[in-house]
């Protein structure tokens, strides 16, 4: 099977399992059940999970890693409905469709992002109860990276920011903590579900090359904010620049952001070479995230 057969393979398997995963529409509160499935069914790209299913892959066992890779979704998406909010980033359309504040109201939008947190948790427990240490251990890794001091943390100085002069540490924050920090997080826990996962050498070598790849990711992401329509991106293009957000297009220029985003996957792709194993899908997955559209 080639790369983009097996890509295809698992955005399908993610997208039944989370399917089966979701209450359905019809159990009450039947609109707070429908605004999480908007959401969650609007066509994500699933990245965090292929990159939990492909972590996972370089030393694999008999484990089921796509309850981990389901959780971080959740997390995810609840990360999206919040930050598409009028109180936040105010944007209308989200994976192609209207964000969930739009296609139903702001209370239930709020609703639907707080229901898919503990649900994230509850996926990890369930899941995981016949080996414990695993289980908190994933438990403790998502909650910290959905935290204070990481998504939640990169989220508000991302807004404390706006409007501001661009400052270099400030950007390092937001991206490190906002963005890369799940990124990475995708990484490990795939890592830590397999073979090796207890090899505590071999977990921070693979978040560091979650780290290099997460600062790709922005990177990219903030040159497609200025190079691509809306009907590209499925959600709202030069939302960055009109909304006054620091980005590394506002800070350094297209061309610098394009090197920087070229020198960020070189380090994520050397630091995923030195695991060993079979990492030969994570190394072209790394390239095609170099390389997306939207
Ligand atoms: C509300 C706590 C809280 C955090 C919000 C996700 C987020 C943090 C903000 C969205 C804006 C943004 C530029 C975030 C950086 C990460 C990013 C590019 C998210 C979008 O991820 P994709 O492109 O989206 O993987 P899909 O829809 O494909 O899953």
């Amino acid at each position: 099977m080639n790369f983009l057969e097996k890509l295809k393979n698992w955005q399908d398997l993610i997208n039944q399992r989370l399917e089966r995963t979701l209450p359905a529409s019809s159990v009450q509160p039947k609109v707070l059940h429908q605004a999480m499935r908007h959401s969650m069914n609007a066509g994500g790209k699933r990245l965090r999970p292929i990159l939990v299913l492909a972590a996972h892959d370089i030393f694999p066992n008999r484990l089921d890693p796509i309850p981990a890779a389901i959780a971080l979704e959740c997390i995810h998406t609840y990360s999206l409905i919040h930050d598409d909010l009028p109180a936040m980033d105010n944007s209308d359309l989200r994976r192609g469709v209207p964000s969930c504040h739009k296609a139903f109201d702001e209370a239930t939008a709020i609703l639907a992002g707080d229901a898919l947190q503990p649900l994230a948790f509850e996926i990890l427990a369930n899941s995981y109860a016949g080996d414990p240490q695993l289980g908190l251990d994933l438990v403790c890794m998502l909650s910290q990276t959905a935290g204070s001091q990481k998504l939640v943390g990169g989220q508000m100085q991302d807004l404390l920011s706006e409007g501001k002069d661009p400052d270099e540490q400030s950007l390092s924050y937001i991206h490190s903590n906002k963005t890369a920090a799940m990124i990475e997080t995708s990484l490990q826990m795939g890592f830590r579900v397999g073979r090796e996962g207890q090899n505590s050498k071999k977990l921070t070598q693979i978040g560091r090359a979650g780290h290099s790849l997460g600062l790709a990711f922005q990177a990219v992401d903030d040159l497609l904010d200025v190079t691509q329509t809306t009907e590209q991106l499925g959600k709202d293009a030069h939302h960055d620049c009109e909304s006054g957000k620091i980005t590394w297009v506002s800070l350094k220029g297209e061309s610098e952001a394009r090197l920087l985003a070229a020198q960020h996957t070189e380090n994520a792709l050397q630091a995923v070479i030195d695991l060993g194993g079979d990492c030969q899908f994570l190394q072209d997955l790394i390239r095609y995230m170099l390389n997306r559209e939207f």
